[in-house]
């Protein structure tokens, strides 16, 4: 049998961008595993990506274009042409915009692909060019975008690879092993060489239990926390006072907002022992280099854009910068903020005024008028699945009147609600360019094998029907490549990333891959300093920058479910491979005072849903806190609905965020 091996990469929603070796025998892809390409990588990858073959070749794969043949959420589907999907969808299209308006079509899209080709190319040219509604997307990261940005003007982080640098690790709800794997090995090297490891996290995660300090804070209340330590830095003259005057604005202003939080009231509010909080401060003030990965947990409720500027506040505080494995890690894309995505688009104007929050999807397609959704295109999502309030999503996706086309890969809970079903290639099937939000890097990869089925990219669908809608224009980027070169083009060092790609198959910054913060890369506010209080974000939050906001738990619904990444799915990516039931996880105290025993059955409810499924005893969960992995798919619980049918679909203080960890439950046996 002929065995090639061909080198790809990974643009799934995941920081650390592996690159990979693809095995291709007979035309199919029969095993997937790591390179060194990028560095991080360092020759493997996570079993879900090992798994990828099962993804592109099991029985949920949409193999080619349907229409529905039934009732909506009939799940009655009759296969059809390309030329007769795309003809029906154009036609939806035209005629919604011609009775409706452009504004009439929404589309809908996130973290199916963070390749350049899949998001914000071709697809937005054609909705720009529509006038569609624009589509905030604020499902994940809007919140922590936001501080980073205000604070540091989005200043690239430490790189992941430099943690084995660090005295001191700060780990603030974030979960790499699960959700980025790689940084497990520099951690280990650091602590091989004595560092320090601090875990704030609800949960006793694996990396908890390895901890010299597990903050186990109640959700939500990483800002009183933060606050605290600030109010203690200042307070005990463990502050850099003469780092602060030359490259800080706004410290005084933050400090009058911690000045109330003392570590006893913050440990209160966060429930946690206060000789913790005070033994975590002393360890941060007296630790060089000292590190804060600040992941994505502490932006998933109602204080999530404040919590996260008062983490990342931390070290200018306390004066961690300037040295290798000292500073903060956020989200590592802007360090790519020099490519222009605009560029692949060929249309940088924007036609629509109505901007729909991607976290009222439910709301969008239920309430909104003058004009209503009458289209909705989903692709690189699953919204079913990953969108707050699920029963308003599941109402809005049954409307008669409204044309849904899902575009994907596989048959997912949303593509089953559709009217349109188009097969979309997968990312070994398709050529892409995409950067990391964690390991620093960019990768080009072209397709390892043949489309299967009749499935197409992004890039030629939304080519298509720009085409087929008239819209399109001489000098529009239409190959993959007339895409990446115009992406490069944009670049003001787009000619050294394509050397530098064609030649090792992967570029880095030009500051590099291990950049020091405030010696290779600096603040990129308006000031040029780091702004402790920027206006802009003290006017949005609504109770003001660093404004706390109470645990919103009522009688009724007393315990918080915490839905966060699990090591099966990324985010509902790979649903279909997860294998039964999966159960609701409870402490053992909470499980105990409602008489519910491991393996239960049990509903857990809300005013908003109800979702039915096992229940399961788990000590390292915090009492008062439950929790139901996120990305589970209907076919995993009892009653079809899933954590997103309890999760609020309010907003977050900054950056139009998504609560989910806000949700607040009660949980009863059944029968
Ligand atoms: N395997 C896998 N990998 C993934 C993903 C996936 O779904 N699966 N998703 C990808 C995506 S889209 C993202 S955004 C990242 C997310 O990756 P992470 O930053 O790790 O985010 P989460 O898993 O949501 O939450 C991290 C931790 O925060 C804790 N937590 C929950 N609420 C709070 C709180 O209020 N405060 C604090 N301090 N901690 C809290 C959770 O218990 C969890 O252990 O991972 C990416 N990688
Ligand atoms: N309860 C709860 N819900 C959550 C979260 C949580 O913490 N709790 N976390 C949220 C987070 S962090 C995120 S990022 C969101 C993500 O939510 P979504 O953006 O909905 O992401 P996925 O669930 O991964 O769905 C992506 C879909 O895109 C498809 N896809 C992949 N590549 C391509 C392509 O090239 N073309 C097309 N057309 N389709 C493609 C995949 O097959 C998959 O079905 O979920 C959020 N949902
Ligand atoms: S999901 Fe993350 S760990 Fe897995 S292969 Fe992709 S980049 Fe690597
Ligand atoms: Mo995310």
């Amino acid at each position: 049998m002929l065995t090639e091996t061909r080198h790809s990469m990974c643009p799934l929603d995941c920081p650390d961008a592996c690159s990979l070796e693809v095995k291709v025998e007979e035309g199919r892809v029969a095993s997937v595993a790591g390179s060194n390409v990028n560095p991080l990588t360092d020759g493997f990858i996570c079993s879900k990506v090992r798994r990828f073959p099962d993804h592109m070749y099991g029985p949920d794969r949409v193999l080619q274009p349907a229409v529905r043949d039934g009732d909506k959420g009939s799940g009655a589907f009759r296969p059809v042409g390309w030329d007769e999907a795309l003809d029906r969808v154009a036609a939806a299209m035209a005629a919604a915009s011609a009775t409706f308006g452009g504004e009439s079509i929404l589309p809908f899209c996130y973290g199916g692909s963070n390749g350049y080709l899949t998001q914000d190319a071709a697809d937005a040219r054609l909705f720009r060019r529509l006038g569609a509604s624009r589509l905030l997307r604020t499902v994940c990261a809007a919140p922590t975008g936001a501080a980073a940005d205000g604070v540091y003007g989005k200043m690239p982080g430490v790189a992941l690879t430099d943690y084995e640098h660090a005295r001191l690790i700060v780990m603030w709800g974030c979960n790499p092993t699960v959700s980025g794997i790689h940084l497990g090995p520099p951690i280990a090297r650091a602590r091989r060489q004595g560092a320090k490891l601090v875990v704030v996290d609800p949960r006793r995660t694996r990396m908890a239990r390895e901890a010299d300090l597990h903050i186990a804070l109640r959700p939500g209340t990483d800002l009183p926390l933060a606050l605290a330590i600030i109010n203690w830095l200042f307070e005990t003259g463990h502050a850099d006072a003469d780092f602060l005057a030359a490259h800080a604005l706004g410290a005084d202003a933050l400090r009058a907002r911690a000045a109330g939080w003392t570590l006893a009231r913050a440990a209160a509010e966060a429930d946690v022992p206060v000789a913790d909080v005070e033994a975590f401060a002393r360890l941060y003030a007296s630790s060089t280099p000292a590190v804060i990965r600040c992941g994505w947990g502490p932006e998933r409720n109602r204080n999530a854009g404040s919590a996260v500027a008062a983490i990342l506040a931390l070290p200018a505080v306390a004066g961690k910068f300037g040295v290798r494995g000292g500073g903060y890690t956020m989200s590592n894309s802007p360090a790519w903020r020099d490519i222009d995505t605009s560029a692949a688009a060929a249309t940088p104007e924007i036609l629509s005024a109505r901007a729909v929050n991607m976290n009222q999807l439910g709301a969008a397609l239920t309430e909104l008028d003058a004009p209503p959704v009458k289209l909705l295109f989903v692709y690189n999502a699953n919204p079913v699945a990953t969108i707050p309030n699920q029963r308003k999503v599941r109402a809005g996706l049954a409307r008669a009147d409204l044309f849904t086309v899902v575009f994907d890969a596989v048959w997912t809970d949303t593509a089953r609600l559709a009217d349109v079903v188009l097969p979309a290639t997968t990312f070994l099937e398709h050529t892409e360019l995409a950067r990391g939000y964690g390991a620093y890097v960019l990768q080009e990869a072209r397709p390892v094998v043949k489309p299967v089925g009749e499935a197409r990219s992004n890039n030629a669908v939304f080519g298509e029907l720009v085409r087929r809608l008239g819209l399109a224009r001489a000098g529009d980027p239409e190959s993959e490549d007339a895409v990446i070169d115009a992406l490069l083009a944009s670049a003001s060092d787009g000619p050294r990333l394509r050397a530098d790609i064609a030649r090792d198959g992967r570029a880095f910054p030009a500051f590099g891959p291990t950049p020091v913060q405030m010696v290779h890369v600096f603040p990129r506010t308006p000031s040029g300093k780091i702004d402790l209080f920027p206006a802009a974000l003290d006017q949005a939050a609504p109770a003001g920058l660093y404004g706390y906001r109470p645990d919103p738990a009522t009688a009724a619904a007393p315990l918080a479910l915490i839905s966060p990444a699990s090591g099966r799915t990324i985010s509902s990516t790979f649903g279909q491979l997860v294998a039964g039931p999966v159960p609701l996880e409870l402490s053992p105290d909470d499980a105990r005072v409602r008489g519910i025993a491991e393996g239960d059955r049990v509903r857990v409810f809300n005013t908003l849903g109800e979702v039915h499924c096992r229940a399961s005893i788990n000590a390292d969960l915090r009492g008062g806190v439950a929790m139901l992995p996120k990305g589970l798919w209907s076919r995993h619980t009892d009653n079809g609905a899933t954590a997103n049918a309890l999760c609020p679909d309010t907003l977050t203080d900054l950056g139009g965020g998504a609560c989910f960890n806000d949700a607040r439950v009660e949980v009863e046996r059944i029968g």
